[in-house]
């Protein structure tokens, strides 16, 4: 209750921050981008993660609102990156909610031409369950995000209820298999069973492939080895404040 109380001061009293994790190629291990993860700065109930306001703001619509400060620091912070000499990509994740928004794309593409930068640079990651909710919304709204450059990620890949014939009609670029397949991945024999074949879909489907939770060497070596092509996970960084993601970029390797 008294998040919710609070919510709108969120965004109003710029007390929202953005995290940013580092993605990498699985053959190398070079840094290719970051997903941004938002965070709540509350004066007394400390640091809320995005589990517990983003449910909530959904269902106040306070979301929108908060999507669009997401969108728009994830952005500035790529900016920097660029102009820095790092060509890297950005994660920013979506609710279901945001689909419904009719002006999403505008605004996104307003905000790439006002900052530089290539909308390929930029994917959007959406659960499966998000668009589960409402496939024909979700199949337009993801079509005019793709026609305008950038890309797709399904999110959370293999725990909600797409099925092969949905997913063949999503207008997706990648599929982001779950953790809870990637965790335990090298004494998992189960769980290498699942990533080897979603893996094998996706090459089929002609769709790029993104790991999280990579926790330890062995679970990237597994990747690697499956032809997994990008990763996220403990293993390389938490997700960071910005200043502190550049200091891990500069001592990387
Ligand atoms: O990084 P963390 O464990 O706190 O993230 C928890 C969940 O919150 C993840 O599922 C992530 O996708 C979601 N999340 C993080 N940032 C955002 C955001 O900016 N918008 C939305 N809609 N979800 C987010
Ligand atoms: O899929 P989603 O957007 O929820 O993913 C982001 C969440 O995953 C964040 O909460 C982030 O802190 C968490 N996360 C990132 N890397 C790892 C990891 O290696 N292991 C675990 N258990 N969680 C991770
Ligand atoms: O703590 P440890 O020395 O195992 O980790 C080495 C660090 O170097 C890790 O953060 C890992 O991400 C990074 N790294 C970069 N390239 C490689 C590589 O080819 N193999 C391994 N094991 N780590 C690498
Ligand atoms: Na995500
Ligand atoms: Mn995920």
């Amino acid at each position: 209750l008294q998040i919710l109380k609070a919510l709108p001061e969120a965004v109003s009293q710029n007390k929202l921050q953005l995290h940013f994790q580092p993605k990498l190629d699985c053959q190398q291990g070079n840094v290719i981008g970051a997903e941004a993860l938002v965070r709540w700065r509350h004066d007394e109930l400390g640091v809320v993660r995005p589990d517990e306001f983003i449910p909530l703001a959904e269902q106040t619509g306070e979301i929108n609102r908060i999507t669009r400060w997401v969108c728009a620091a994830a952005l500035d912070q790529l900016q920097l990156w660029h102009e820095q000499g790092h060509g890297l990509m950005m994660a920013i994740n979506l609710s279901a909610l945001d689909l419904q928004w009719d002006e999403l794309g505008d605004y996104l593409t307003t905000l790439l031409r006002e900052r530089g930068l290539p909308p390929d640079k930029v994917t959007l990651e959406v659960t499966e369950s998000a668009v589960m909710a409402d496939p024909e919304q979700a199949i337009e709204r993801l079509g005019q995000l793709r026609a305008a450059g950038m890309r797709i990620s399904i999110d959370d890949y293999g725990t909600g209820y797409s099925s092969l014939a949905q997913l063949k009609r999503l207008p997706v670029d990648e599929l982001k298999l779950d953790r809870s397949f990637i965790t335990e991945l090298s004494d998992n024999m189960a769980d290498q069973t699942i990533v080897r074949s979603t893996l094998a879909l996706a090459q089929e489907m002609k769709l790029a492939t993104v790991a999280e939770g990579v926790e330890d060497d062995a679970a990237w070596q597994v990747l690697r080895s499956l032809g997994c092509q990008t990763m996220q996970g403990f293993y390389f960084s938490r997700p960071l404040a910005a200043t502190e993601f550049d200091k891990w970029l500069q001592s990387y390797k």
